[in-house]
């Protein structure tokens, strides 16, 4: 039920003949993210949300953005060129301004806030207005991790426990305003860069650090190319599911409910194993040398939640949102 165009496309890409491109009726979902294959989220997407709507549809993941580059997603779904993706508040911010909210620091403070917000009606006109405005469905939230401060320098060089200790160093944070405020607001000097571009940054010092949580720093190995993680957790980051509302229209309405569960299920099997995953690997980035430390939590989340008081990006935020985010459950 895609367009002729489409079906021809991806099927003569996988080199089959024309009497299989006839035969196929089956959709396909293609999914780009820059995320590698054995990111957590990956990994549930594809055991998880793939097996269980195939069905009437072909899961296709693409990894490391090789579809299409990072923060450029939500144009190729709305322009009908990819079906689904993982995306970030950030990303969304570009074009909704309103979600700045979840991209600033210190606001989500769990996985489980993440998901009270998200089930929350708070987020019902803004999930409506990405599906109008984008042609995107937001299915469910994934949980990517508390974000941490990851550098180059050994912590005898650089010990990170407040902001002002982050003072000139450049850290990499992907290419959005969003992004390079919050870097700006730990007190770092953020260097825009995608993440496929981020071990040889590391490796050759063109920057001195980047934030992420540490699955990822230990699924990209960026644990080789750094001696140190401050856990800063100034921000506990998300991806939504995105998915096509072309596509979607064009489902039954069992076919819709089970891509909706199959999503939540995905999402819900992936924050387990992140979870997990980040209880687990302050031990082995310790073993390979790497020295991970608390900062002064307290100065970072002060220092972070003013720079935000007054800024153009809370101007966005709707009336009482912000409360209502903080009165909910973790
Ligand atoms: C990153 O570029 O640092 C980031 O963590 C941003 C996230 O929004 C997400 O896109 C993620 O990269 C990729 O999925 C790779 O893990």
């Amino acid at each position: 039920f895609l367009m002729a165009s489409a079906i021809t496309f991806t099927a003569l890409a996988a080199g089959g003949p024309l009497s299989s491109v006839l035969a196929q009726d089956k959709p396909v979902i293609r999914m780009s993210t820059p995320a590698s294959e054995t990111d957590q989220r990956s990994v549930a997407l594809a055991t998880v949300f793939g097996p269980a709507i195939d069905e009437f549809a072909t899961y296709q993941p693409h990894y490391n953005a090789s579809l299409v580059p990072q923060g450029s997603e939500l144009e190729a779904i709305a322009a009908g060129d990819l079906e689904m993706s993982i995306t970030s508040a950030q990303e969304l911010a570009n074009f909704l301004p309103e979600f700045s909210i979840f991209a600033t620091g210190y606001v989500h403070r769990s996985a489980q806030h993440q998901v009270n917000v998200f089930n929350d009606p708070l987020m019902d006109p803004l999930k409506q207005k990405v599906e109008s405005d984008l042609g995107v469905k937001l299915l469910a939230v994934m949980y990517l991790g508390k974000r941490h401060v990851n550098l180059r320098f050994p912590r005898s060089e650089k010990n990170v426990m407040t902001p002002a200790d982050l003072a000139g160093v450049n850290l990499r944070m992907p290419g959005s305003d969003a992004w390079q405020f919050l870097g700006r607001a730990i007190g770092a000097n953020p260097t825009p860069m995608a993440f496929t571009e981020i071990y040889t940054g590391l490796q050759t010092g063109s920057v001195d650090g980047q934030d992420n949580p540490l699955p990822t720093v230990v699924d990209a190995k960026f644990y080789e190319v750094t001696k140190q993680v401050s856990l800063t957790a100034h921000l506990v980051d998300l991806n939504y599911i995105a998915f096509s509302k072309a596509v979607w229209d064009k489902l039954s309405a069992e076919q819709q409910a089970a891509v909706q569960k199959a999503a939540e299920d995905a999402a819900q099997s992936g924050r387990e194993g992140q979870l997990k995953k980040e209880d687990e690997l302050v031990a082995f980035l310790t073993q390979q040398g790497l020295e991970v430390y608390e900062p002064d939590l307290n100065a970072f989340r002060t220092h972070v939640q003013a720079q935000y008081v007054g800024s153009e990006f809370a101007k966005a935020w709707p009336e009482g949102m912000l409360d209502k985010i903080n009165a909910l459950a973790d």
